[in-house]
């Protein structure tokens, strides 16, 4: 059997560029023939993906820990697809994951050990890119101040949990810079990451276990 796909992970702020980059990466990987797909989270496409978009677009209230925990079982709703394809042999390139779930809802003021329970024991990402960016930067951005969260104080709060929250699995990208020179500085740290994987292949791991 051939080597499993990596799990590659594009964390940040609103308007940080995780869907430009995310995107650009998957395409470039299957032209460079690595077989890669893209997965977005929040997944608004499944019935509880539905109740996080309403809630998103203000369309319905819910309290903190009630979204934050149709947040967590979104993500375990696609388990089985993600270690379907990962098996497989499918790089997948995820946008957003557990980590933007714990640190929105911890800058809402929950606790982040509360925050990070629901969320331990899923497959955990191989390699993450936290694509940072000032919220006064981002708030520049076209689009910005039409969901629930893109409000430049909480995303300065949460900008800061993500801090708390990074590993040796993480690498911060300044998100400033022009897209086509952040793709080029990820491309070539993925390059080298499978590489090290063709060589070494590590197992799946399992989030904050
Ligand atoms: N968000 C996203 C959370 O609050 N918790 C989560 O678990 C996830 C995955 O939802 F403001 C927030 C982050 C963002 C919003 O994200 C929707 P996109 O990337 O704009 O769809």
């Amino acid at each position: 059997m051939g080597r499993r796909g990596l799990f590659i992970l594009f964390e940040g702020c609103d308007r940080s560029g995780k869907t430009t980059q995310s995107t650009r990466l998957v395409e470039a990987l299957n032209e460079s023939g690595v077989k890669a797909k893209l997965v977005k989270f929040p997944d608004r496409t499944t019935a509880i993906g539905k109740m996080i978009d309403e809630y998103l677009t203000q369309q319905t209230q819910l309290d903190d820990h009630a979204i934050h925990l149709l947040f967590s079982a979104n993500r375990w709703e696609a388990m089985d697809q993600i270690r379907t394809d990962l098996e497989s042999g499918t790089t997948l390139v995820v946008d957003r994951y557990a980590f933007s779930g714990a640190a929105f809802s911890a800058a809402k003021r929950l606790s982040l050990k509360w925050c990070k329970a629901p969320d331990v024991g899923l497959i955990a990402p191989d390699r993450v890119f936290f694509l940072d960016i000032h919220p006064d930067d981002a708030a520049k951005r076209p689009g910005y101040g039409e969901e629930r969260y893109e409000k430049s104080q909480l995303q300065l709060e949460v900008r800061a949990k993500f801090f708390t929250l990074m590993d040796k699995s993480w690498t911060v990208i300044d998100a400033i810079k022009d897209a086509d020179q952040i793709h080029s500085q990820i491309m070539t740290l993925v390059k080298r990451s499978l590489d090290r994987h063709e060589e070494d292949p590590a197992p799946i791991g399992k989030l904050w276990t």
